[in-house]
């Protein structure tokens, strides 16, 4: 049985980080049983998550775990796609894992309301008298990552226009499909369902989450994919957004 190494529901989510959704969404795509482990992240082997143990083997890394998938199960995500539509769908998956994402993290992280909502929540469990010293330590650590990147130097508008672009770039390739490249699932579902649905949490007020909640082929391929794949967080999500 592969263990899966998650960070847990958060926010009404599956799971607070987007590469964990997605790394959850390509062994369900696979059809393989796993069991769910929230409490790998100390030994994680890149210091991220998600990761994978799968006798006795660990992979760490969403896009490693599906080449690892596909490699030991001859399991093909892309099987229904043409040669040029892999390459749109890889594409897309790298547009949102490496530059979509870093506009989402400063979102959460740098922007205070945001912070206190949600990434907060990640520490409740450190001691009271140290948590606050945690919390300034990590957000440091995330916003020299920002930096780093490159996204954290832009301002709010820069960041804005980029992940406009991304939003739409996306919601173009979707257009009326079902699923992102057409009526079959591919490999970048998994990474395209992650990220919109890691964008959408109203915990988080942002313009990816305005922007994404303006293109509705989005959204409704976001309810879609969750009702077909995490089905308990369709209700939770409409809870959520009812206030309950
Ligand atoms: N390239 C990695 C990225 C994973 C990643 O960035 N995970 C974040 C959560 S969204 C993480 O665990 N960060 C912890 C840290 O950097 O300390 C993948 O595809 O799995």
């Amino acid at each position: 049985m592969i263990t899966f190494y998650s960070y847990g529901s958060f926010f009404g989510l599956p799971d607070a980080s987007p590469f964990v959704m997605k790394g959850e969404m390509l062994l369900k795509l696979a059809g393989l049983p796993y069991e769910a482990d929230t409490r790998g992240f100390t030994r994680a082997p890149k210091g991220k998550l998600p990761y994978i143990k799968d006798d006795g083997a660990l992979i760490a890394d969403s896009t490693l775990i599906r080449l690892h998938i596909e490699k030991k199960y001859g399991f093909d995500f892309d099987r229904a796609l043409t040669a040029h539509q892999k390459g749109v769908a890889w594409a897309v998956e790298k547009m949102l894992e490496d530059h979509l994402y870093w506009v989402m993290v400063y979102w959460r992280w740098m922007v205070d309301e945001n912070f206190e909502r949600g990434p907060k929540n990640f520490f409740r469990r450190a001691p009271a008298l140290i948590r606050p010293l945690i919390c300034k330590i990590v957000r440091n650590k995330v916003r020299a990552s920002l930096h780093a990147h490159g996204i954290g130097r832009h301002n709010d508008a820069e960041k804005t226009e980029l992940a406009g672009r991304c939003i739409d770039a996306l919601s173009q390739v979707l257009g009326d499909n079902r699923y992102l490249m057409g009526d079959q699932l591919c490999g970048a579902d998994a990474t395209a369902f992650a990220f919109i649905a890691g964008g959408l949490p109203d915990v988080f007020e942002s313009p990816v989450r305005d922007q994404l909640l303006a293109a509705p082929n989005l959204v409704a391929y976001h309810d879609r994919m969750m009702a077909e794949f995490f089905p308990a967080f369709v209700k939770l999500r409409s809870r959520a957004q009812s206030g309950g």
